[in-house]
């Protein structure tokens, strides 16, 4: 079902002790009745305390990224299982950090799609163009192909568990945002082309949440757009009176 969804990404930062601080200021600050879906995702070694921590709280955990095997020698990787295993359900795949730094193809994120669909997790799949693509005009065709090529062997009811993250590369970290107009813009044809695909009982319910350097300031404008339902939030999920006035803002 479509809900409202703020996931905040911690990316490399916060140590254990600074996880527990954050958390405890989360759990403070974010109000239990909110109708909106909180999400964190820590680094892996403090996922399994963080689970732990938020067990009984309304702030879900998820992993920030995951291995496509099942298991074997893949030294300093992490198994769906093993996330699984800690209390982990949802998984963050596909950020633009995790293609160009570590060279994550389409090919590659369907596999891992598969991977934790089978292990029935959820997935916060991200995807975006660069702004080559978009100064060319190109960055609906590299949308839809991040799509078509990651997520479009699914069958319809895969799609329950997947959540879609749309991150303009050029607005991530770098204090550019997409105005909300661009925001619209491409989330109305991401729900379009998953419309011709799969039809309205998917593209009705799926979210989409933006991602790139959503803030306080910005959030509410363009969580306000009809076919926004969120954000993933990178560098303001990281102060809880941050995040907590973005969650606010997604309601
Ligand atoms: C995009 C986003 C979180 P930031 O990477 O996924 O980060 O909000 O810092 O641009």
């Amino acid at each position: 079902m479509r809900q409202k969804i703020v996931a905040g990404n911690w990316k490399m930062h916060k140590n254990a002790e600074e996880t527990e601080d954050l958390l405890n200021e989360l759990i403070d600050k974010i109000p239990t009745d909110i109708e909106q879906r909180v999400i964190v995702a820590p680094t892996f070694v403090n996922l399994s305390a963080a689970a732990d921590h938020l067990e009984f709280t309304n702030i879900e955990v998820a992993a920030q990224n995951m291995h496509q095997a099942e298991g074997g020698a893949f030294t300093g990787e992490i198994s769906a299982s093993m996330l699984k295993s800690v209390g982990i359900n949802i998984v963050i795949l596909g950020h633009s950090e995790r293609r160009a730094y570590f060279h994550e193809t389409d090919a590659l994120l369907a596999n891992k799609v598969d991977t934790a669909l089978k292990h029935e997790m959820e997935v916060i799949f991200c995807f975006g163009e660069e702004l080559k693509d978009r100064q060319s005009g190109q960055h609906f065709n590299v949308v839809e192909n991040q799509l078509k090529d990651g997520l479009f062997h699914l069958g319809s009811s895969a799609w329950k568990n997947i959540i879609l993250a749309y991150e303009p590369v050029w607005a991530i970290g770098t204090g550019e945002t997409a105005s909300p107009e661009q925001a619209q813009e491409m989330h109305e044809f991401i729900r379009e082309i998953i419309n011709k695909n799969y039809g309205n009982d998917v593209s009705d319910n799926v979210s989409i949440l933006y991602g790139g350097s959503v803030k306080p300031e910005n959030a509410a404008e363009i969580f306000s757009k009809p076919d926004v339902d969120g954000g993933l939030i990178g560098g303001a999920a990281l102060k809880s009176d941050d995040f907590t006035k973005i969650v606010l803002a997604a309601n």
